[in-house]
Order: structure tokens, then C-alpha cells, then sequence
């Protein structure tokens, strides 16, 4: 069994991670500062249904299972809070925390996750650059330092790559180039702050990689969506934090909410934007496998980690299709896209990497948007259309 670190535990995908690794009997140690909850406090942003703090999710994970899981919360950006997790000086409250040993995987969600953040202004492109290049570096250093076998499973994003007018590779790209060849990351453009941001991880890992013979898993995931995993659904109070507003909510997930109260569904300009999608369950199935196949010491190994490729377009008509059938009232609209991106284009990822290791996809079937909806719909009440769209200009 692993010592396993969890930087962003508290997060929408850190958390069912977290359970789902306990459930297994890694020992588990979820690190988080609130990012995500200060943040939607601070723009009044309210999430489908509030979630308990971190601590008090792991006492009830432990009511549930007897398992522990250990909480530290600090911010990791800070190297000493880092280096303090592999060196077992951790503290949290005045308590030691964690398991005492030096990790031996880390899993690393603690990145300001959102696009349209990290596009809203100077200050929150500077937060996302400041946080997600600081936390991954100090991880890199701490590893390199005091964990010089562990494995970093880090989650990149799909929108490194851009949308490249040539079929995406996985990771790398051989080049032929004046009579010779060589193997080099897929060229990259983000388009956003965020996604810039998350290319300078993946470079700075690979400078680890090649420099210390770091060990390394970069995962370019898609869009994800979906609230429920084997252990979200085994008591309410364990439920991961769901997002439907225009900065933290991911689309199919806002879809669904918008149809439930009847908010034309918002397609950005004409709707051709197409990206790969995964649900909840998969990220966990992705990240669980990575880790039972670790790479190679001196590997940046990277998987692109989507299930299917879908466009705006198409996803709003599902939504509306299931949504129709459940009664509700849903209309598409065409608004005017506050982003800068393009809305018809070529998309053709190539994503074998994890099948072959293991991992059985979940598709966007009627069925499954059925269930969204159906766990949605408990919280219809709760709902505000105020924070639905705002249309935050990129440009
Ligand atoms: N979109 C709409 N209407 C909406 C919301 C989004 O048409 O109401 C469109 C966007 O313009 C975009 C696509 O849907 O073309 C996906 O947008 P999104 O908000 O679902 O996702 P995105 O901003 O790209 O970011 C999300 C996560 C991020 C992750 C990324 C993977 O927030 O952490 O890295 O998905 S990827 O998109 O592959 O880069």
C-alpha cells in the first residue's frame, strides 16, 4: 500500500480521490488551502450545495469506514509548507499530521483551476501564475530533496495543445527536421492564463524529469463532470463541491443546472468549440491506474485523459433532449462568446494511453445525464440564476 499525498484535497475532484484511495488502504494525506471556497465566498459566487469543512469531511469518512484520512491546511505555495510534508514536521492546528513516512506518490490537483479566473483581471491572472508555478516548483524541489523515488501524478489540461489544425499526439511529437529527427513535447498554446499556466508546469516537470531523473505522470484532462463516485454516494456529507457558475463551472455541468431552471442553455458564439470530455468516475479510474503503473525513474510520461469528444453544440442538445423528456422547459441560446477561441476547428486528440493501462470509459449517455439531472433536481431550490452568466469578457 502507498503513503499517498493529495495537494488540493478539498477540490471537486481531490476529494473523491482522496475517499477512493482510503477505501483501497493507502494511507492518505489531503493538503489544501480553500482556494476554491474563499474564492467563491469572495466573488459571491454560492456552489449547488455547501460542503463541510475538510476536517470534518474526514471524521465522517472515518465514522463511515474507520479509515483515516489525515488533513493539513496550508498553503503550498509557501516551500516550508511544502518541504514540511516529507520531512514529517507537518502541522496542522498544533497537531503533528500524516503517516510519518516519506510519500511515495503524490497526486497534484492544487492549481487555481479556472479559465475564466484566471482571464478576469491583473490580480487573478497574477494569483493563477503565482500559485500554480510556485506550488508545482516547491513540489518538484521537495520531491528532488527529500522523495527522490517518489512519483508525481500531476493533472494537466487538454488545453495545452490549443486547438492545432493537426491531429494531437499524446504528449510527444517526433519532428523531422532538415534530414533529422527528434522527439519533442506536442507544440503547445493555451488560451487562457490558466492554460499558459499549466504549459509552464508541464516544462518545469520535464526540466525535473531530465535534470534529476524525476519520476513523472502529466494527465491532460479534459473537461470532467458528474458528481458521483462509490463513495460521494455513501452519505450526503461526503459529496464533492459542484460548480455552476461562468468561472468555476464546467459546461455539461452548468447545462444541466441551467435546464432545470430554465435558463436557455449558453452556448458561447456558434457552438463548434469541441473538447474532450471525462466523467468524475473516470478521473479517479485514470489517476488510480497511473498510480498502479507508475512511470519510470527520468519519465515524463503523459496521457491525454478523455473519454470523447463532443462540441458545445452537441452537448447542449443532449442536455436539452434529456431535459425535455424530464419535463423541464430548455431552450439553447447562442450568446455572444466572451471568450477568445475558436468556434469551428479541426480536433482530432489521439487518447489510447490509459485504455491500455487498464481504464474502462464511462460515455455521456442519456442514462447518465438522466442521473445528473435527477441529483440536481434535489437542489433546485437552492439554485441562483444571478451567477449563471455574467459574460466576462476575455479581450
Ligand atoms: N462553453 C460554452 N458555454 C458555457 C460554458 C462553456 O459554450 O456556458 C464552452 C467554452 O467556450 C469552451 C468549452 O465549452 O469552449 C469548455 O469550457 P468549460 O468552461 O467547460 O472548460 P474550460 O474553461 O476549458 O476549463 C475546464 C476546467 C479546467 C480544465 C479544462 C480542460 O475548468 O480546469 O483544465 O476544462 S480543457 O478544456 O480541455 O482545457
Amino acid at each position: 500500500m502507498s503513503n499517498i499525498l493529495i495537494l488540493g484535497g478539498d477540490g471537486y475532484l481531490g476529494w473523491p480521490t482522496a475517499m477512493h484511495l482510503s477505501a483501497q488502504g493507502h494511507v492518505i494525506t489531503v493538503v489544501d488551502n480553500y482556494f476554491r471556497r474563499d474564492t467563491c465566498q469572495a466573488l459571491n459566487v454560492s456552489m449547488l450545495y455547501a460542503v463541510p469543512s475538510l476536517p470534518e469531511r474526514a471524521k465522517v469518512w472515518f465514522e463511515l469506514t474507520g479509515k483515516q484520512i489525515y488533513v493539513c491546511i496550508t498553503d503550498l505555495a509557501d516551500p516550508k509548507s511544502m518541504r514540511s510534508l516529507f520531512n514529517g514536521t507537518a502541522e496542522y492546528q498544533g497537531k503533528s499530521v500524516g503517516a510519518k513516512t516519506v510519500p511515495d506518490t503524490i497526486i497534484h490537483y492544487a492549481e487555481q483551476p479556472s479559465a475564466p479566473f484566471s482571464m478576469m483581471n491583473h490580480q487573478s491572472a497574477d494569483t493563477t501564475i503565482v500559485n500554480n508555478l510556485r506550488v508545482t516548483n516547491n513540489l518538484m524541489w521537495a520531491v528532488r530533496d527529500l522523495a527522490n523515488e517518489a512519483h508525481i501524478i500531476k493533472l494537466g489540461t487538454m488545453g495545452e495543445y490549443g486547438t492545432p489544425d493537426i491531429d494531437i499526439e499524446e504528449g510527444w511529437i517526433e519532428i523531422n527536421h532538415k534530414g533529422r529527427k527528434d522527439k519533442f513535447l506536442f507544440p503547445r498554446q493555451g488560451g487562457s492564463i490558466y492554460h499558459t499556466s499549466k504549459i509552464m508546469d508541464t516544462d518545469l516537470l520535464w526540466f525535473g524529469v531530465r535534470m534529476w531523473d524525476l519520476r513523472v505522470t502529466d494527465l491532460m484532462q479534459g473537461p470532467v463532470y458528474g458528481l458521483e463516485t462509490d463513495q460521494t454516494l455513501l452519505d450526503g456529507r461526503l459529496g464533492t463541491i459542484y460548480n455552476y457558475d461562468e468561472i468555476f463551472g464546467t459546461i455539461i455541468n452548468r447545462f444541466v443546472v441551467q435546464a432545470i431552471v430554465g435558463f436557455p442553455l449558453t452556448i458561447y458564439g456558434q457552438g463548434g468549440q469541441t473538447r474532450g470530455y471525462l466523467n468524475i468516475q473516470d478521473t479517479i479510474q485514470c489517476v488510480d491506474k497511473s498510480l498502479q503503473v507508475p512511470a519510470e525513474r527520468g519519465e515524463l510520461r503523459i496521457f491525454n485523459q478523455i473519454m470523447e469528444t463532443l462540441s458545445a453544440r452537441e452537448i447542449a442538445e443532449i442536455v436539452q433532449r434529456v431535459g425535455l423528456e424530464r419535463g423541464h422547459k430548455v431552450t439553447i441560446s447562442h450568446v455572444e462568446n466572451p471568450r477568445k477561441e475558436a468556434e469551428e476547428h479541426y480536433y482530432n486528440p489521439t487518447y489510447q494511453g490509459l485504455i491500455d493501462i487498464g481504464v474502462v470509459p464511462h460515455f455521456l449517455t442519456d442514462g447518465v445525464v438522466h442521473r445528473l439531472f435527477e441529483t440536481v433536481e434535489n437542489h433546485r431550490e437552492a439554485i441562483r440564476t444571478d451567477i449563471i452568466f455574467k459574460g466576462i469578457k476575455w479581450e
